[in-house]
């Protein structure tokens, strides 16, 4: 299967990947639906991250933020992110992320489209002043809720939640599908409609997931194993491009 792959990159002058929470699970962060998934473990129920519900009462969605944004902080970029950061030096690479974490961007990647927002800033809702990472960690240290320091309006990052509209995503149809082979790689693939990219990928379709998906059945090729362990064997296999 790794020769397959390696052959397939070898081959191909664009690249598209959508990535999920998985890929940073090594680097600490936890994801929803896998083995020690946030949901997995029953730590936060999914109402935190609907919309509807943050603004009835975005409490619990701030008790999140109070323990994860220090994970964030902390976090290092794994070998999978930087494997794909290397591939921009002779590829066209374009990297779909559903993550929020910004590690892409620490391991270098150029050219990232984040279908779900990301934690680098956040804004009041009422009078649109912006608030940078490090404001919003030491606001949710003073308070159970940050509010507008200028307008007392609720503050929210600027990270999609569930029930609102993507951020890119004709732009991401775009990339998956000019590109020659399509990775799908630590992701569940049941957020809709980040899971839907797939059908717009051409070429060869590949998916690395620690879990089965239900959109296996999708993919030319299908491999069940840690990215990083994948990516570090593919390396010593001579497939760094
Ligand atoms: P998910 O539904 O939690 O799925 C993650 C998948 O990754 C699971 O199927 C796991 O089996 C698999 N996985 C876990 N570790 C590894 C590994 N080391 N190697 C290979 N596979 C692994 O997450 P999705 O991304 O599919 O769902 C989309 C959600 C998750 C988006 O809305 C994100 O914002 C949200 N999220 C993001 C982060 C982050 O930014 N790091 C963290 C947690 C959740």
């Amino acid at each position: 299967m790794i020769e397959t792959v390696i052959q397939v990159l070898k081959n191909a002058k664009s690249i598209s990947v959508l990535t999920g929470a998985g890929i940073s699970v090594n680097a600490g962060i936890p994801d929803f639906r896998g083995e020690t998934g946030i949901y997995t473990r029953g730590l936060y129920s999914e109402n935190v991250f609907d919309i509807d519900y943050f603004f009835e009462n975005p409490k619990p969605f701030y008790d999140f933020v109070r323990v994860m944004y220090p994970v964030f902080e902390k976090a290092k970029p794994t070998l999978a992110h930087k494997f794909l950061a290397d591939l921009d030096h002779n590829h066209s690479v374009c990297i779909v992320t559903q993550n929020i974490d910004l590690l892409h961007e620490k391991a270098g990647s150029k050219n990232v489209i984040h279908l779900h927002g990301s934690v680098e800033r956040s804004h009041c809702l009422k009078c649109g002043k912006e608030y940078s990472f490090e404001r919003l960690k030491e606001l949710v240290i003073k308070s159970a809720v940050p509010y507008c320091e200028s307008c007392g309006g609720l503050i929210k990052p600027d990270i999609v939640f569930f029930s609102e509209p993507v951020i890119d995503f004709d732009k991401a149809i775009e990339c998956v599908s000019a590109s020659d082979i399509f990775f799908a790689l630590g992701t569940s693939l049941e957020v809709y409609p980040a899971n839907s990219l797939v059908q717009f990928a051409r070429g060869n379709k590949i998916l690395i997931n620690k879990k089965e998906t239900e959109m296996d059945y999708l993919f030319d090729i299908v491999v069940h194993e840690d990215l990083d362990n994948f990516f570090k064997e593919l390396q010593s296999k001579g497939g760094i491009v």
